[in-house]
């Protein structure tokens, strides 16, 4: 298994999350162009690290899709936030061919774990997603896992914050099966750079947006990409 984890300055975060990947797995952090030390901390407690200099959490998590080689990819904020041995239910799902796409469902740990906007923003996206693809999720949390041949075949677009929705939205038009299961959801480690400033959260919204605006794509289905 591979797990992707994005890093934008987490050099707090870092010794915690890679300590909680399970045994045998392969941690992948994708620096985002940190300046706090975070690739060299990473690179020390044995993560493979890639570097992506184009900035947003869609590119990063990109790249770490691009680089991994394991038939299962897992995702996982790498703020400390999630907890990476909670995937291991999520993989088990999709080795036992019951699901195609696992997601985690935040579950706040503390008052501020979660702040009240963000979660209310996340339970309205929820709703749009079901008015646009009938699917009944009730949150579109970061800590995910599917297959990488069929994800790569998304050929998703978005690079920012709608990354997360625009894999959800394609893999339903695409008549995948999507789990979700509870996972507790912590105060983040370090300083919060999208939920707790009004500017990230504008421009989740923005492109989340924009990600149900558009039109159903064919995914590039090949032979034996489909889950
Ligand atoms: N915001 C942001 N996060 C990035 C970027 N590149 C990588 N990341 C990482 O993506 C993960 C999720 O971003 P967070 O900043 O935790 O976003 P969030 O969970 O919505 O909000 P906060 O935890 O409140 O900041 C973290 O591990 C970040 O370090 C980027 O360009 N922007
Ligand atoms: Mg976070």
């Amino acid at each position: 298994m591979d797990v992707v984890l994005p890093c934008l300055d987490e050099a707090e975060a870092l010794p915690r999350v890679l300590d909680r990947i399970p045994p045998g797995w392969r941690a992948i952090v994708v620096d985002n162009g940190s300046t706090d030390g975070s690739a060299d901390i990473a690179r020390g407690l044995g993560a493979s690290v890639v570097r992506e200099a184009r900035r947003g959490f869609g590119a990063a998590c990109h790249a770490g899709l691009t680089a991994a080689t394991a038939d299962i990819v897992c995702f996982c904020d790498c703020d400390a936030s999630l907890d990476p041995a909670d995937l291991v239910p999520f993989v088990e799902r999709i080795r036992a061919g019951e699901a195609d796409l696992v997601l985690g469902r935040r579950r706040a740990q503390s008052l501020g774990a979660w702040p009240l906007h963000a979660r209310a923003g996340n339970l309205a996206l929820a709703r749009l997603l079901r008015r646009r693809s009938g699917l009944r999720l009730r949150d579109l949390g970061p800590l995910r896992a599917a297959r990488r041949e069929p994800l790569l075949s998304l050929a998703l677009t978005d690079r920012r914050s709608g990354y997360p929705l625009q894999m959800v939205v394609r893999a339903a038009d695409a008549g995948w099966r999507i789990a979700e299961y509870d996972v507790p959801y912590r105060p983040r480690a370090g300083a919060s750079k999208v939920t707790g400033t009004w500017r990230g959260t504008w421009q989740a919204v923005r492109d989340m947006s924009r990600v149900l605006a558009e039109p159903p794509v064919e995914p590039q289905v090949r032979e034996g990409v489909r889950p």
